[in-house]
């Protein structure tokens, strides 16, 4: 049986089940339990504060578990990253008031700053050759300038909307940080390598529209020299001569622009479709 750790509620709690339904894993709906054990794969999922999880790796408390990377430099885990889970995106920030010239790196020598991650700071900071004064707060960063408590800040940031309500400007990226599936030195095996199996088709199945349109013939050619598709895409005859149905999957940063050049090229008829799973 794996023990999996995932946090109990806040910003990654619900991505990440929705995650774990989506590769399979029957698991009971929430409640307040700490535990609860999937009915169709052999695994025991842990529900515990986010902060804790990287310790409870360390110790081997737990096998595997959802977390940040931003939690897991901070805390110099030696868990290995074993995948990539493609949410809970945000960088870790410097920023200084919104006012405050800012010419460089150069400018916080000396300056106070105010963080929870002081381990990732300190580091950035020292790998630059700035010394500057660090000061630890639990939370509620961002007000520190403002109270005059500090003259910069280095936080988690995400859209930047919590920054510029502060009268803050960010100036520097410390660490940028997604969602991974962690594991201990033990966390090995058959049982572990279908879950990040599962994990994979589900990411990457995300990234990716399948894509189906009706093309005239003669513009075959040219269009499918410019088509992605995992080997190549489909292409089927339609019942009417002289036209072909093609399919194929595109990745999702690509879509609007290649489905515009798609119209103008002749296609017609685009159906686009979710891919619920992709195994290359
Ligand atoms: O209580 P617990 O120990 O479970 O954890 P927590 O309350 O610290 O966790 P939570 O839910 O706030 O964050 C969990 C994880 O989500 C973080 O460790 C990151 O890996 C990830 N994540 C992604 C974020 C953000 N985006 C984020 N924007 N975590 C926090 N923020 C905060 C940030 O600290 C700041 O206050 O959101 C604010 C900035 O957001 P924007 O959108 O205004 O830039």
């Amino acid at each position: 049986m794996i023990r999996l750790a995932i946090q109990k509620s806040g910003r990654l709690y619900e991505a990440t089940l929705a995650l774990l339904r989506a590769a399979g894993l029957d698991l009971p709906n929430g409640g307040p339990q700490l535990r609860v054990t999937a009915r169709n794969f052999p695994l025991t999922l842990y529900l515990l504060r986010h902060g804790d999880i990287p310790g409870l790796l360390e110790r081997e408390a737990v096998d595997l578990a959802v977390v940040g990377q931003n939690l897991l430099r901070e805390a110099d885990s030696t868990a290995r990253e074993l995948e990539a889970l493609g949410f809970g995106h945000c960088r870790l920030s410097l920023a200084v008031p919104a006012e405050r010239p800012y010419a460089g790196i150069g400018d916080l020598k000396g300056a106070r700053v105010a963080t929870s991650y002081p381990r990732s700071t300190a580091a950035y900071l020292e790998g630059r050759g700035v010394r500057a004064r660090l000061q630890t707060v639990s939370g509620s960063v961002e007000v520190a300038p403002r109270l005059d408590l500090a003259d910069a800040v280095c936080d988690l940031v995400s859209s930047g909307s919590t920054l510029l309500a502060n009268g803050l400007r960010e100036v520097e990226t410390v660490l940028e940080s997604e969602a991974v599936l962690a594991g201990t030195a033990a966390a090995v095996g058959d049982v572990v390598e279908e879950l990040r199996f599962r994990l994979r088709a589900v990411r990457d199945a995300r990234s990716m529209r399948y894509v189906l349109f009706n093309l005239p013939d003669e513009r075959l050619a040219t269009v499918l020299a410019d088509l992605p598709g995992l080997k190549s895409p489909t292409v089927t005859p339609l019942a009417e001569p002289g036209w072909s149905s093609v399919q194929t999957v595109i990745p999702e940063a690509e879509f609007w622009p290649k489905l515009g050049a798609l119209k103008q090229a002749g296609a017609e008829g685009m159906l686009v479709l979710p891919v619920q799973n992709l195994v290359p």
